[in-house]
């Protein structure tokens, strides 16, 4: 029964024409501590079963002081019922730090938010004459529960262990988590560590392109500097993160920066025609060429966390048990999709010209090629194993761009823990939150690139494979690693 329901679920689920179709309206000012705005968003879950879960959008808004042009995080009161949410079908989730709030379903359904009007309190008076921005990413609630970490088949694998309640509180002794062929952890890793039992929000997508750029346009001109490859003072048309063979990244200099007063803009332009953001300039293209200090900055902006190796394979796995060498979808068949084979490319529509199941951006084995749209496999009515899916609903965990996870070897896992970025980088624009992985690599960075990508091949796609634990190429921009955030 439960299978049924899962199926039929999978196919409304997964009937998605356009992956990040979420819309925020410019926001207003209704008063000093109020901020309002409308969301518009299509295919939001709540289910009960199969698993039960729901999708959400993680709201946080910055303000910028006119008197020195930085853009710093607001505070949102930690009180729902401060928060007004027009219309039934949705409710406000607020979290301890105050950094944001989640959208969600108010009752069981699968259904589109035309568009709900949203009335924020400030935890703080902010000044009204400031400028505002709302920001929203896509979120799967990823329940509380039991699940496996290792297929004990696929490359350095953990060797299969359940984790439960108990194990996640007591924490995990080192000797327990030696894999099947090395590179075991070396310290033991203690119940701060996120084990994944616990309940948690992860990225329906990878970061796209669009959402890095909105980040790169909310610095100073001397953090740009710091943050991407070339001077914001380049000219127009310079790319922003990418190398010379930019793979699909169209990240670009829309208008040179100045000063700090007069920072770099920059939008999509992946046609490099010289109009930014017009429909096929790959907005919402995955963004590739992210360095592991370049998603963690992104991280602590958008106050959510790296995840951890446990939560990257439960975010897959779920409660099911371990198929050996399986992808994120639950199977070992695989379907390649590929740059060069797109129908609408660079448009919010891209799609590959192939469909079926297991269909994955992976083994282009050809650096002139690049990452697909966030979430380009659904189509109207496609099962978990034709949209890519994972067990909750995660799309693109295995393949398109590598994520990046904290874990690996020679890795100190008692410093790691469920702290979240506080929106404020520091004064070279990085990630400073105690705890979190300062440098890339698998081999002692504590940040090992999981899934595999659009351009390695097969073996670096499965769920529990550790194959690039010692490569670091996230250790510097790759136009393979992107990355998702967690809370
Ligand atoms: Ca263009
Ligand atoms: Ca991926
Ligand atoms: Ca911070």
């Amino acid at each position: 029964m439960k299978k049924n329901i899962l199926l039929i679920l999978c196919s409304l689920f997964f009937s998605i024409a356009k992956a990040n179709n979420l819309q925020i309206g410019t926001p207003t000012l209704p008063s000093s501590t109020t901020i309002e705005f409308t969301v518009q968003w299509d295919n939001a879950w709540k289910v009960a079963s199969g698993p039960s879960n729901h999708d959400a959008v993680w709201i946080f808004v910055k303000y910028q002081n006119c008197t020195d042009n930085i853009w710093r995080h607001v505070d949102l009161s930690t009180t729902a019922i401060d928060h007004t949410i027009g219309g039934s079908q949705l409710t406000v989730e607020t979290v301890n730090d105050a950094k944001g709030v989640f959208l969600k379903l108010n009752t069981t359904s699968i259904t589109n938010i035309a568009s709900a009007t949203i009335r924020l309190k400030f935890a703080s008076l902010v000044d009204a004459a400031y400028n505002y921005k709302v920001f929203g990413i896509e979120m799967v609630n990823i329940p509380a529960g039991n699940f496996v970490i290792g297929d004990g088949a696929s490359g350095y694998t953990f060797s299969g262990i359940t984790i439960t309640e108990g194990i996640q509180s007591a924490g995990l002794g080192a000797s327990s988590v030696y894999q099947v062929s090395g590179y075991g952890s070396t310290s033991p890793l203690p119940a701060t560590f996120p084990l994944g039992w616990n309940s948690f929000y992860c990225m329906k997508y990878e970061i796209s392109q669009e959402q890095f750029a909105a980040y790169l346009n909310t610095l100073t001109y001397n953090l740009q500097l710091n943050k991407t490859a070339n001077s914001p003072a380049s000219a127009v048309g310079t790319l922003a993160i990418a190398g010379t063979t930019n793979c699909r990244n169209g990240i670009r200099i829309q208008t040179v920066g100045v000063s700090n007063n007069v920072p770099a803009v920059y939008g999509c332009d992946l046609n490099n025609n010289g109009t930014f953001d017009e429909t096929d300039d790959g907005q919402s293209i995955a963004c590739n060429w992210l360095s592991w200090k370049d998603l963690t900055a992104y991280l602590d902006w958008s106050a959510l966390r790296p995840m951890t190796e446990f939560e990257f394979e439960k975010v897959c796995r779920g409660s099911t048990a371990a198929l050996a060498n399986e992808y994120a979808w639950g199977s070992t068949v695989l379907l390649q999709a590929h740059s060069n084979a797109l129908t609408n490319s660079g448009q919010s529509s891209e799609v590959s010209t192939a469909s079926g199941v297991g269909l994955c951006a992976y083994g282009a084995n050809n650096t002139n090629f690049g990452p697909l749209r966030c979430g380009f496999a659904p189509r109207t009515a496609t099962s978990r194993v034709e949209a890519g899916a994972s067990f909750y609903g995660v799309m693109d965990m295995s393949g398109n761009v590598s994520e990046q996870c904290a874990g690996g070897y020679n890795f100190n896992y008692s410093t790691f823990t469920n702290t979240c970025g506080d929106g404020e980088l520091s004064v070279l624009g990085e990630a400073n939150i105690m705890g979190w992985p300062a440098t890339g690599g698998g081999n002692g960075g504590g940040a090992v690139m999981r899934g595999g990508d659009w351009l390695q091949g097969w073996d670096h796609l499965r769920v529990s494979t550790r194959q690039n634990m010692t490569t670091n190429f996230n250790n510097s921009r790759s136009s393979v690693c992107g990355g998702r955030g967690v809370r």
